[in-house]
């Protein structure tokens, strides 16, 4: 016989008050996180550590500086300053001091003269770290799944090993967000990483490990990939210079999950630092052959630039309204090229800029050769075995029980729903291709346009949860296919970076990367953090 239906009802209430209690004490303990007594990593000492790759690599192959006190340097500010931010995930430093002592020995012998060392070694010696997607022999594959915590990289993805080539010493590997699909980077195995500016704040994502270490000084340069802002985000909300290449030129291979086949064209590997002038280094190093897309040996003159600007999307419904200090801190850039450099800025209004978000999904929406399908992420969740069920998930990780994280189950969720029918998908193909038009005659080969890097500066942790759309400033230009480089240009009130993407039209990376460097210039580029 079944229960009276009050007795019904009555478990029904029970169930739902149980679950309401795990789901509260599941945020709570969400929220609550490490507490440090500092707000912000401590300030650089050691002068070392403020040196760009390029200049190091010349004082240790000019026999200056033993490559063996630089890595040590590095090591010691990790010690002092990762367990803070959480940015490094596995270290590498035995075998980074191995490598090292080999570099001073080579340089003792004497066998190259200085210009060969520089040519066939431009990062000789120099600290490197690499998102944990990205494949370094001997160190984790797993991009924060848990269902992959024992994978090894058994060897490494094209740009790291280019990377060694050119004479880079790895140090550590740096935390992502899980599966690379979310601007906060935090997942069950290595938890979550914070913002050197302020503890509380996020690092940004999927690259946000490899963000916040640039700029906590614990690192010289660092590789990235980049889907929908994965490069730009981080480097924006952690004060320093990202770069997103044109697609095409720099290899992909080698990192885990790879975009599916139509979207791969989308993803672009591409280097992170604090110092601007190494750049254009690191990206000829990273390309490979790819290079000889780019002019990058094209002598740019920023006065005969043309610059366009606009301070915001124009008003979509999704996102949040650009910060007022992101607005004033473009107005400045915008005054100050006007009146310093003299060159034509013109303020524009692409209508089209509001659709960004629909334009990534109709990106992500796209199907491969023979309408192949990317693949799902309820299948990359499950790591090649069964696909996980998100509404059971969901569940299991309201009572603290998921060994996924909720921006994953949340994605996982809506997977079905975010894809485009064909009718809109259409639709908003046309508008790409139209505002992708738009753009590219407006730009030609000698204009760039400054447009924020999202639309606030690096929110609390968590606070991405409500504000899922804000990407959309990153991922229109994936969509668009153009190069963009995120410049820093110092930081607001509160001490947090402020930042604004810098764009040209397809294969004009030297543009954005020479408009990067008169930035830094200008606006003093990567600020320590601790200082203030
Ligand atoms: C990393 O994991 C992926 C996915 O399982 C695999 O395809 C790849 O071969 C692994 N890479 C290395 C270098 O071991
Ligand atoms: C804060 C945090 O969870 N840190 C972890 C980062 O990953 C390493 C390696 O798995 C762990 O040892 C740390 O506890």
């Amino acid at each position: 016989m079944a229960p009276p239906l009050t007795a019904r009802v009555q478990l029904l209430l029970l169930r739902a008050a149980g679950f309401l209690i795990g789901l509260i004490g599941q945020v709570a303990r969400a929220f609550g996180g490490p507490k440090f007594h500092a707000r912000t990593t401590g300030p650089v000492s050691e002068p070392l550590l403020l040196l760009s790759g390029i200049q190091l690599a010349k004082l240790i192959r000019q026999r200056k500086v033993k490559c063996i006190d630089v890595v040590q340097a590095y090591i010691n500010r990790i010690k002092d300053v990762n367990p803070m931010i959480n940015g490094i995930v596995k270290y590498r430093f035995e075998e980074a001091r191995k490598e090292a002592h080999s570099v001073d020995e080579r340089l003792a012998e004497k066998l190259e003269d200085e210009a060969t060392l520089e040519k066939k070694w431009p990062f000789l010696g120099v600290p490197l770290t690499v998102k944990e997607a990205f494949q370094l022999q001997g160190m984790p594959n797993s991009s924060g799944l848990v269902n992959r915590r024992d994978a090894i990289s058994k060897s490494d993805a094209t740009v790291v090993a280019l990377l060694k080539e050119a004479g880079a010493i790895p140090i550590g590997i740096t935390n992502c967000s899980e599966l690379c699909m979310w601007y906060e980077s935090s997942n069950k195995i290595y938890g979550r990483s914070n913002n050197p500016y302020d503890l509380q704040h996020i690092v940004g994502g999927s690259s946000g490990g490899e963000g916040c270490t640039l700029a906590a000084a614990c690192s010289v340069i660092g590789v990235g990939s980049d889907i929908g802002g994965s490069i730009r985000m981080p480097a924006f909300f952690n004060g320093i210079f990202g770069h997103k290449p044109s697609p095409g030129v720099v290899p992909n291979q080698g990192q885990f999950p790879m975009a599916g086949e139509a979207q791969e064209i989308f993803q672009c590997t591409g280097p992170m630092c604090r110092y601007a002038e190494d750049l254009i280094p690191m990206l000829r190093v990273m390309a490979g052959p790819g290079i000889k897309k780019l002019k990058l040996d094209a002598k740019v003159h920023l006065r005969h630039l043309k610059f366009y600007w606009m301070e915001h999307d124009g008003g979509s419904l999704l996102m949040s309204k650009v910060e007022q200090d992101l607005i004033l801190a473009q107005r400045k850039v915008v005054a100050h090229i006007e009146s310093m450099l003299g060159a034509s800025v013109q303020h524009v209004k692409l209508k089209q800029m509001k659709y960004s978000f629909q334009l990534w999904i109709t990106m992500m929406s796209t199907k491969g050769h023979d309408g192949k399908e990317p693949m799902k992420f309820v299948d990359l969740l499950g790591d090649h075995g069964k696909p996980i069920s998100p509404l059971w998930e969901l569940i299991k990780w309201c009572l603290g029980l998921s060994v996924y994280t909720i921006p994953s189950i949340g994605l996982a969720l809506l997977e079905e729903k975010l894809k485009y029918n064909k009718e809109k998908y259409k639709k908003f193909k046309a508008v790409e291709e139209s505002l992708h038009k738009e753009l590219v005659e407006m730009l030609g080969d000698d204009g760039v346009f400054l447009y924020p890097s999202h639309p606030t500066v690096a929110p609390k942790h968590h606070v991405p949860l409500t504000r899922p759309f804000n990407f959309a400033y990153t991922g229109v230009f994936n969509a668009l296919g153009l190069p963009v480089t995120q410049c820093p240009l110092g930081l607001n009130a509160k001490g947090l970076p402020l930042g604004i993407q810098v764009v040209a039209g397809p294969f004009n990376d030297h543009l954005t990367l020479a408009v990067a460097q008169y930035l830094e210039k200008s606006f003093g580029g990567w600020v320590c953090p601790g200082k203030i």
